[in-house]
């Protein structure tokens, strides 16, 4: 038996149609069902449905053998354990630094004093600005980090952006470009160790599948 681990969120409505074009259909709606375990079309295939940020994890320690997650989790949290063969190009954003209409981000920069980042991403913010020598204070939050320069909680916020459009609708604007995200296809390394001639094939049908 595989175990593919994908989430629910905004990954999944490009990561279905990939997995049919890769062969595999869910026995049931994932969007109306509430299983958290889906059988296939394949008898030897079965989909975890997780939280986007739970993905590496459940692969990782091996609960499930491959999965579908973001180049953001992956960055954030590491990918001990995991090969990351296939970028899939679905999920497409950029992770980005985002101030206040009315803020000059430059100034603010070079005046050198601490500047108070809010954001999901405190590992990816602290090497970002660590490399360009700003002194920051971190400030962890689990979502709307939109929020928090609109009501004094950060100065600017580190997020995903794609349209720009939540920046915009929140007197935001997107000031540095950190890097491009997209979905990854994962796979526990030591499953690919043991079970190479059931993980290999569906790892090439992926590739092919984007390539
Ligand atoms: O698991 P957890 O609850 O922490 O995450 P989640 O519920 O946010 O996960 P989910 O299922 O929504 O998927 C998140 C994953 O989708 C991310 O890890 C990215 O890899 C990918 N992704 C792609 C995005 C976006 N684009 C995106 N735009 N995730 C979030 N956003 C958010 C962003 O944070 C911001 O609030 O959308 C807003 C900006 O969108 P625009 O279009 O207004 O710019
Ligand atoms: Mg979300």
């Amino acid at each position: 038996m595989m175990t593919f681990a994908l989430s629910k969120g905004r990954i999944f409505d490009e990561a279905l149609p990939l997995l049919k074009s890769v062969g595999i259909t869910p026995l049931e709606s994932p969007e109306s069902s509430r299983k958290l375990i889906l059988g296939t079309n394949r008898p030897d295939l079965r989909l975890l449905i997780v939280r986007a940020s739970d993905v590496p994890t459940y692969v990782q320690y091996g609960a499930a053998d491959m999965g579908i997650a973001g180049a953001d989790v992956l960055t954030e949290q590491g990918n001990e354990g995991l090969v990351q063969p296939v970028d899939l190009g679905i999920g497409k954003c950029r992770m980005s630094v985002a101030v206040p209409e009315g803020l000059d981000y430059q100034t603010l920069v070079q005046r050198g004093a601490r500047i108070r980042v809010a954001t999901k991403y405190v590992n990816i913010a602290r090497t970002h600005f660590a490399a360009k020598g700003v002194h920051v204070d971190l400030i962890k939050l689990y979502g709307s980090m939109e929020l928090a320069p609109l009501v004094g909680l950060a100065d600017v916020i580190v997020d995903l952006v794609s349209t720009g459009g939540t920046l915009k609708a929140n007197g935001l604007k997107e000031v540095e470009k950190i890097s491009e995200v997209s979905a990854r296809l994962i796979v526990n390394q030591a499953a690919l160790k043991t079970r190479p001639e059931s993980l290999r094939p569906l790892m090439d049908t992926f590739a092919k599948a984007v390539g």
